[in-house]
């Protein structure tokens, strides 16, 4: 009922609506329509009551409200269940809860603030409140394991384009899992699975972008940026949101149509490795060389110096 009232304030957002109106429009009384209204202020949406003209929306609050989020999707799948969370310590965490528990393909969580958000190889994700799009989505694709890594390649490419189409900027993917502006890492992606040997029960696609922080700690100033430092200008985080679940939806149904080939073909126009001389720091070996295609299978192809390939699995890449 709260989002109902809502979305009659939105589409009367230009005047005022009464009490009345609204509780005929929707069959609720109205102490109900004034509780309701009591809720939304809370929540941080201005509206404005005057006793003879009825509530007014002034301004909608920079939150990833689920029903904010709803406004922007146009998905079939991704964000059928949205499970939103004020703060948590990792959505990635939260994720792998809800899936233990059955959330279904597509389900989504997001918080405002994570107080321990994680990266790979348990290094942290800085994720201030209210500046960030800390999201975690359930994937339930019928691959094999080893088809995993393709997932974060796919989720790169997804957030590549939403953040070209809602900004204007254009970004550059690093293999495998950052996105870069001005080559500062604006969104890191973080994939876990679990699995047996021949089936994937579920993936987690971690995705942290920074939307509209101003400076960053001292640690990772000179690595990292945000959309609004970048564009210099502020973004609704919800419309970014509702973007990057959108874009993600497409390359998913393409990765799970096995049409990774169009998949690799955007990212490849979006790398900023290849043809570029790499080093790349696997578990316990360094591999120098250039990096020279991704494969169809997502691994990264390395040609070293003395001309023999190496493909790669997982690993960080420094730019020489
Ligand atoms: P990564 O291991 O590739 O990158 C982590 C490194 O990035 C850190 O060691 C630090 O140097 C740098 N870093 C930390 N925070 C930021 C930031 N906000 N912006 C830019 N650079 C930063 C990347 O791991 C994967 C990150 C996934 C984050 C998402 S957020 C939603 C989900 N939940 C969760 O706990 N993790 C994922």
């Amino acid at each position: 009922m709260k989002n109902e009232i809502l979305r009659l304030l939105k589409k009367q957002s230009s005047g005022y609506l009464s009490g009345e109106e609204i509780s005929s429009l929707l069959g609720v009384s109205r102490t109900a329509v004034w509780k309701h209204i009591k809720t939304l202020k809370a929540e941080g949406y201005i509206i404005d009551s005057q006793t003879k003209n009825g509530y007014r929306l002034i301004q909608v609050p920079d939150c990833l409200y689920p029903a904010e989020v709803r406004e922007y999707l146009s998905t079939q799948v991704l964000g059928r269940e949205l499970f939103y969370l004020p703060s948590v310590s990792s959505t990635n965490r939260e994720a792998r809860e809800k899936a233990e528990e059955g959330a279904e393909d597509g389900a989504v969580v997001l918080a405002e603030i994570q107080t321990a958000g994680r990266g790979r190889l348990g290094r942290e994700w800085y994720s201030p409140a209210q500046t960030g799009l800390w999201m975690s989505v359930i994937l339930r694709p019928e691959i094999v394991p080893a088809d995993a890594p393709k997932l974060t390649l796919t989720a790169a490419v997804a957030v590549a384009e939403a953040v070209m189409t809602e900004t204007g900027l254009n970004p550059g993917i690093k293999w495998p899992n950052d996105i870069l502006l001005s080559r500062k890492k604006v969104c890191g992606i973080l994939t876990e699975m679990k699995a047996d040997m021949d089936r994937v029960h579920y993936v987690i696609v971690g995705i942290g972008l920074n939307i509209s922080q101003e400076n960053f700690p001292e640690d990772i100033r000179d690595i990292a940026t945000s959309l609004t430092l970048e564009a210099e200008k502020k973004f609704n985080r919800a419309k970014i949101a509702g973007a990057v679940l959108n874009s993600l939806e497409k390359y998913y149904f393409k990765l799970i149509n096995n049409d990774f080939g169009a998949i690799r073909n955007e990212w490849k126009r979006h790398s900023v490795n290849l043809g570029h001389k790499v080093s790349v720091n696997t578990l316990g070996e360094v591999i120098e060389g250039i990096a020279e295609d991704i494969d169809e299978n997502g691994l990264l192809v390395v040609k070293e110096i003395g001309g023999s390939i190496k493909k790669i699995t997982a690993g960080d890449v420094t730019l020489r």
